[in-house]
């Protein structure tokens, strides 16, 4: 039954997404005057959030709504190229139609300056709007973003169901079928005597199938393909499965989508896919899942009828935890063309795997890892290093590790203390963590130094990372080990060199590999010449690098002494 109270005829609510990015402090935005707005301030990626709450306020609302959509990253700029003042009076723009709600996503805890930003400028413009914000920072500091000067609600995790509960709420609509079907949990309000009522997050979706599947009709769908596409489009992003029954005491998923895992049925993943490929002409399919394979057979059944599709759609998976993978999940997804597949294995220190509850038994990935790569599929490994009480021996036990066990490729990163997570609680306690709770710019994993330690520093740890990097990933690669592999490792490096021409690693790499493979020393030669003038350049970084024992940095050497002129 529906009741509602004086409910505006027509209500207006606006969605938005704030900039993934960092937001820009005054010096930065008069060093970035000219485009700052470009591909590289803005890492661009479909909005999934707001195509799920979209669909699920089309599907539940009862009243009479106008929604309008909006993502504040390069796809909904109407220039391929502005000035920063023409973006901030862009986003100005979008609040000229005078909304009644206003619906503020924002995916990472560092985007959260873009947030205040966005709730003035609304409040100013519309100042009788409602402000919601979902996303990052509002699940893991629900009291905090509601605190926020006018800030209405603020949505913890998983947002579908909350958003419906919230704005019928606002609009004294009882909907009670919806009511008794979903519990109203996982937000903060604010009273209207100014204090903040939080109510924990007790229920997640567990009935994926009675959901609607994520609206993109508002999307600028042009702008990733067809004639006028101007962005790198590396997929449009589907969730199938949700939730997270493993433990990782970093790990901030469990805030978002709870320990329950649930999946959406097969065959409601493979008509999303292929109503968007039919009605949009989109080939390109990223599976974000943390876990996909969690449920074997559920996934193997996903693959079968993915093998089914029209064979130009193409489906990328973001990572696999390597506990649910065996023989038959890599036959499958050979099956599906997967060339790689990315698995965190975050530490090659046993007891470590212990400390952070991730519970791999290292010898048992050993071998996982070459059965991946024996049935002709890649793998890329994610490290971490410099936990709270890690001590240097383990690091090193992590860093080995990261080089023998012979991946395609890795990434290291020094641990960045998430707040939210088990690790953080307990490091805090601890006194071991080192990160202002306000100071939202830092809360990104590129910010070292944020967990304490007496043997380490995040300087120290950032230099093993990258010193880790560079031998597993260019020097003692497997891909050197096979004529095939050498050729693979040769074209790919090519394209890297297009997007980092100053990095001389790459050139000696290049010039070794046209050496061995095919005797051309004249290419030889200028892909070292290239070396030679970087590495000679002012204060070269990469210097430390040519006393390392490995084939191309000796092969370098030999060049440099045959042309010992060029290289005085
Ligand atoms: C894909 C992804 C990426 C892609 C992003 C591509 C893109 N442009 O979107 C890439 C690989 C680039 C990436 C990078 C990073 N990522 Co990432 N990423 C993800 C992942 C796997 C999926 C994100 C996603 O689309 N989820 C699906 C959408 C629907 O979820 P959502 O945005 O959270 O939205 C839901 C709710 O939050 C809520 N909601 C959201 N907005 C709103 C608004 C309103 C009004 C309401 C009511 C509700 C609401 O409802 C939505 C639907 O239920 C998540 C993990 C996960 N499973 O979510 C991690 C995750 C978001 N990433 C994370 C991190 C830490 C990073 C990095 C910082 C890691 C790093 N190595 O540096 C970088 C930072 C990127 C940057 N900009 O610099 C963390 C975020 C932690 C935090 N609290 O900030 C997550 C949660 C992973 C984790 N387990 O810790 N990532
Ligand atoms: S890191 Fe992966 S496996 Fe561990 S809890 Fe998070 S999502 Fe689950």
């Amino acid at each position: 039954m529906i009741q509602r109270g004086r409910v505006p005829l027509m209500t207006k609510i606006l969605l938005i997404k704030v900039p993934i990015s960092y937001f820009p402090s005054p010096k930065v935005l008069k060093m970035l005057k000219e485009d700052y707005a470009t591909r590289s301030a803005f890492q661009y990626g479909p909005p999934l959030a707001l195509a799920l709450i979209a669909g699920s306020l089309k599907h539940y609302l009862t009243c009479d709504f106008e929604l309008t959509v909006k993502d504040l990253n390069t796809v909904s700029i109407p220039e391929k190229k502005y000035l920063m003042e023409e973006y901030f009076e862009h986003i100005e723009n979008v609040f000229k139609d005078n909304y009644d709600i206003v619906l503020i996503s924002c995916q990472y805890m560092f985007n959260q300056s873009w947030v205040n930003y966005i709730v003035d400028l609304a409040h100013k413009l519309n100042p009788n709007a409602k402000i919601i914000v979902g996303g990052g920072f509002s699940t893991i500091f629900p009291e905090k973003a509601v605190s926020t000067p006018s800030v209405d609600y603020a949505v913890v995790g998983e947002g579908e169901v909350v958003i419906v509960h919230i704005i019928n709420k606002i609009l004294s609509i009882t909907d009670s079928n919806f009511e008794n079907k979903y519990p109203f949990d996982g937000y903060a309000e604010k009273l209207p005597n100014g204090e903040c009522k939080i109510v924990e997050k007790k229920t997640f979706i567990t009935d994926l199938e009675n959901h609607p599947t994520p609206d993109w009709s508002w999307f600028p769908i042009d702008r990733i393909v067809g004639d006028n596409a101007d962005v790198t489009f590396s997929g449009l992003p589907v969730m199938c499965t949700r939730g997270c029954p493993h433990n990782c005491s970093y790990c901030s998923t469990r805030s978002y989508w709870g320990r329950h895992f649930t999946y959406d049925p097969v065959v409601k993943v493979i008509n999303e896919i292929l109503s968007i490929y039919k009605q949009y002409g989109i080939t390109k399919f990223h599976i974000i899942d943390d876990n996909p394979a969690l449920n074997n057979k559920w996934f193997l059944n996903l693959c079968k009828s993915i093998q089914e599709l029209p064979e130009e759609i193409e489906i990328i998976f973001s990572n696999f935890s390597i506990k649910s993978i065996n023989s038959k999940i890599i036959e499958a997804l050979k099956n599906i063309r997967q060339e790689k597949i990315t698995i965190a294995i975050e530490t090659g220190s046993q007891e470590m795997q212990k400390t952070i509850k991730k519970h791999l038994n290292l010898e048992n990935i050993k071998e996982k890892v070459k059965l991946i790569r024996k049935n002709g599929l890649k793998v890329h490994a994610c490290w971490m290093i410099g936990f709270p009480n890690e001590t240097l021996d383990q690091i090193k036990q992590t860093t080995r590790m990261a080089i023998d066990i012979q991946t395609d490729s890795i990434q290291m990163w020094p641990v960045f203390p998430f707040p939210g997570t088990e690790m953080y609680r307990e490091a805090k306690g601890q006194n071991l963590i080192n990160l202002d709770e306000n100071d939202f710019d830092s809360m990104r994993q590129h910010t070292p130094g944020k967990i304490l330690s007496s043997e380490w520093d995040g300087e120290l740890l950032s230099q093993i990372a990258y010193d880790t990097e560079i031998e597993a990933n260019f020097l003692n690669n497997p891909a050197y080990d096979a004529e095939s592999g050498r050729q693979d490792m040769r074209d790919y490096l090519k394209g890297l060199i297009i997007r980092l021409p100053d990095h001389p690693i790459i050139s000696i790499c290049l010039g070794y590999l046209e050496h061995i493979l095919d005797k051309n020393e004249e290419s030889r030669s200028s892909y070292y010449h290239k070396a030679l003038e970087l590495l000679n350049s002012e204060c070269s970084f990469f210097k430390k690098f040519l006393n390392w024992d490995f084939p191309q940095l000796k092969d370098f050497e030999s060049w440099l002494s045959e042309n010992s002129k060029i290289a005085q």
